[in-house]
């Protein structure tokens, strides 16, 4: 089932709790965090005397039923310290079911019974769900710099027909035509990765000419590395203004295919035996393709 779940903070430090709380819907078992929107800013809607709002919105696909999710996103609400006060009060973090299978019961409505009138609400949602049909009533919604998508995430891998990307711990391919494209994308921009994969590159060392971030929760330092523990902390480190190419392997596109914006993979005509795979990417579409003899380059954006 695919859900899409508003955040809503007008408490504390606004954006790192809601970064903090995608982080935890993706924890959860049996959901998939598929994508995120940005992050907006608005006046609290329906009350007067509070401070101002950051909203957003997550898709995610999960096997839980829906009283099963709201326990969990409750769960999370918890945890990150939100106190259930007055009915619409001001609120460290507020996860509710915007949109998703329709459900009606004592505990929860879907869709969410105020969404069509919320343009805070609708805003963050109409981005990741481009189809939704919605009716905006005009209220001043501002977008806000900052938050995870505009990292400008780009995976970048080279597989086989059947999304291949690895077999122990080691590459399936190493095309000079695909290692000289890797080159010039990346070259004088941030490449992040984890630990099995430097261990793939020439004398296990960081690329030269690239910020280099691994990604690893055994943080060991690394010369000429950076090395965060967690997606959070990568976030408190980058920068909004450069391009970050992620670049395997598969648990770190698995982490951050969500916040992606863009993705080039470089396939090749051949069926090899593969134990780690790229993650699903439904969401994105195909948007350029170059046909070389025994291998392609494409380009997907959402
Ligand atoms: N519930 C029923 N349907 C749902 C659903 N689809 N998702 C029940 C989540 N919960 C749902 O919610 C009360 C009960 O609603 C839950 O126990 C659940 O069983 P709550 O979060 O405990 O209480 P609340 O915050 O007082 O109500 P609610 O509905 O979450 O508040 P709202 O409607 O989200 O309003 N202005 C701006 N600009 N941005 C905001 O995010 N948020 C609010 C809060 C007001 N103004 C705002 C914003
Ligand atoms: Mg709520």
């Amino acid at each position: 089932m695919i859900y899409y779940i508003g955040l809503g903070s007008n408490l504390g430090e606004r954006q790192r709790t809601l970064r903090r709380a995608i982080e935890l819907v993706k924890k959860i078992p049996a959901v998939k965090l598929k994508r995120v929107s940005s992050f907006y800013e608005s006046e609290a809607w329906g009350v007067v005397n509070q401070p101002d709002f950051i909203n957003a919105a997550i898709k995610i696909s999960t096997e839980l039923e829906p009283l099963n999710l709201l326990d969990e996103l409750q769960r999370i609400e918890l945890e990150l310290g939100r106190v259930r006060r007055e009915h619409w009060g001001a609120r460290t973090i507020d996860l509710d079911i915007l949109y998703g299978a329709e459900i009606s019961c004592e505990r929860l409505t879907v869709p969410h019974k105020f969404l069509f009138e919320r343009d805070f609400a609708l805003i963050p949602l109409k981005e990741i769900c481009p189809t939704l049909e919605v009716n905006l009533r005009g209220d001043k919604v501002v977008k806000v710099a900052g938050s995870p998508i505009d990292f400008k995430f780009k995976l970048v891998a080279c597989v086989d027909k059947n999304f291949g990307l690895g077999y122990k711990n080691n590459l399936l391919f190493r095309l000079p035509e695909d290692l000289k494209n890797f080159r010039a994308l990346t070259l004088n921009h941030t490449i992040i990765y984890g630990r099995r994969t430097l261990e793939t590159f020439p004398n296990q060392q960081p690329l030269d000419g690239r910020r280099n971030i691994i990604l690893s929760c055994s943080s060991k330092n690394i010369l000429g590395a950076e090395v965060v523990g967690s997606v959070e902390e990568l976030f408190d480190v980058l920068d909004a203004a450069e391009e970050n190419f992620i670049i395997g392997g598969a648990q770190v596109f698995n982490e951050l295919i969500p916040y992606a914006e863009e993705i080039f993979l470089t396939v090749v005509d051949a069926e090899v035996q593969a134990d780690t795979f790229f993650p699903d990417i439904e969401d994105f579409k195909l948007s350029a393709a170059q046909i070389f003899d025994g291998f392609e380059f494409r380009r997907y954006t959402r």
